[in-house]
């Protein structure tokens, strides 16, 4: 899926503005930062007249894996290979094969890590629309696909914004599990559980950790409810995944931490320090009630990080609770 916006400053520089002030980037210091190319692309390519966006499908079981006992989650995406290099290399190819057709053409290739709302040219090129759970959803592929763009210094005719399909609907809205829409389209990142899981060094909030549940890197709640979701996406652009999105909590928080780091390497779950991971599989026992964790969870308890202890004191106590 692919479109072309105009390299123009999107009509979100104010959501983005209020987003910051508000504080919904929690410990995201990187988002606060570059502003102005989150405003206005031409801030971080100034000779910029047209961006391409394109989306990568991968897929979605209709059905939604439910985890085992003793297991934890995973978002979908984070079980396939890394996408970000495989992406960014993609765009490379488009903007060589641009360069060797138009001369004079350059092209900047950008994938997750640039300083750019990279949703708002996506929702411009007509890839979709951004769904209240502020997802980008296509009418045919629903929104388990990632972006990618290049900005190209040639004027291109940009494609038209897609209809809003959310209608009335609120499922996702009424779904997250730690209640982070403030209103929707707008997400108070500092509660949702794919910051909690995944960025947050320190302690996950004691008031959000029930809610967390079973997720263990990432969270797919407010997309396995929506209902553009419910069918399998009619193609796949990222290769297939390499690991269940069900882990073993004992695995995750063992102490032979080589056979886990082995599973996980060259995913974006591998990304995750160790200990965030181990931090996460303790919370998720607790959250289990199951009290087959209890030896990890006290043999934590004594541990020398003082955040996988507390968590693990944490989780015993909701054993016996
Ligand atoms: C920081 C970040 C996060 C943060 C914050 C997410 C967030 N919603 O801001 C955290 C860690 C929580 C996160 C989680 C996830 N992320 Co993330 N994340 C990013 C990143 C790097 C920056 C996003 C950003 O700038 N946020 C700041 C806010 C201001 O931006 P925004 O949500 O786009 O804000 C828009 C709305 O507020 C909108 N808006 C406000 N009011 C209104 C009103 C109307 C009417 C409209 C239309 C719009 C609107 O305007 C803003 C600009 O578009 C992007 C990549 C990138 N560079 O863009 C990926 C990205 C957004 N993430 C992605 C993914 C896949 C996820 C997860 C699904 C991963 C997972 N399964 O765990 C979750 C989804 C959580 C969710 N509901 O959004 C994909 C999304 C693909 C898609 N189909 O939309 C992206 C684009 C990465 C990529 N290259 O594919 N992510
Ligand atoms: S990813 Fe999970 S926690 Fe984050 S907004 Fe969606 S449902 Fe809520
Ligand atoms: S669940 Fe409903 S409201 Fe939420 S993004 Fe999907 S269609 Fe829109």
């Amino acid at each position: 899926m692919a479109g072309i916006a105009a390299a123009t400053a999107p009509p979100d520089a104010a959501a983005y503005d209020a987003f910051i002030a508000a504080g919904y980037h929690g410990e995201m210091d990187y988002l606060a930062r570059n502003a102005p190319s989150r405003r206005d692309i031409r801030a971080w390519m100034p000779d910029a007249r047209a961006v391409l966006m394109c989306g990568f499908s991968y897929g979605g079981a209709p059905e939604t894996p439910r985890s085992k006992s003793g297991h934890g989650r995973l978002a979908r995406y984070a079980v396939r290979p890394d996408y970000h290099a495989l992406l960014r290399a993609r765009m490379n190819a488009v903007r060589d094969w641009l360069a060797a057709e138009v001369p004079g053409a350059r092209g900047v290739a950008f994938c997750d890590m640039s300083p750019i709302l990279e949703r708002s040219y996506a929702r411009a090129a007509g890839l979709g629309w951004q769904g209240k759970n502020t997802l980008m959803i296509g009418p045919r592929l629903g929104s388990y696909f990632l972006l990618a763009g290049l900005a190209i210094n040639l004027d291109l005719p940009a494609d038209s914004p897609a209809p809003d399909h959310c209608g009335s609907c609120r499922r996702c809205l009424d779904a997250c599990p730690t209640d982070a829409f403030p209103r929707e389209r707008v997400l108070n990142a500092s509660k949702c559980i794919a910051y909690l899981n995944i960025e947050l060094k320190g302690p996950i909030p004691e008031g959000l950790r029930a809610g967390v549940g079973d997720w263990v890197y990432g969270c797919d709640v407010c997309q396995e409810v929506c209902p553009w979701n419910r069918f399998e996406a009619p193609a796949r652009a990222l290769p297939p995944a390499k690991i269940p999105t069900e882990l073993p909590l004992e695995e995750l928080a063992g102490p032979g931490s080589a056979g886990v780091r082995s599973r996980l390497k060259g995913l974006p779950v591998a990304r995750a320090v160790r200990r965030r991971l181990t931090r996460n599989a303790l919370l998720a026992m607790g959250n289990s009630r199951d009290p087959r964790h209890r030896e990890t969870l006290e043999r934590h308890a004594a541990d020398p990080d003082p955040v996988l202890a507390e968590v693990a004191r944490w989780s015993l106590a909701r054993l016996s609770a």
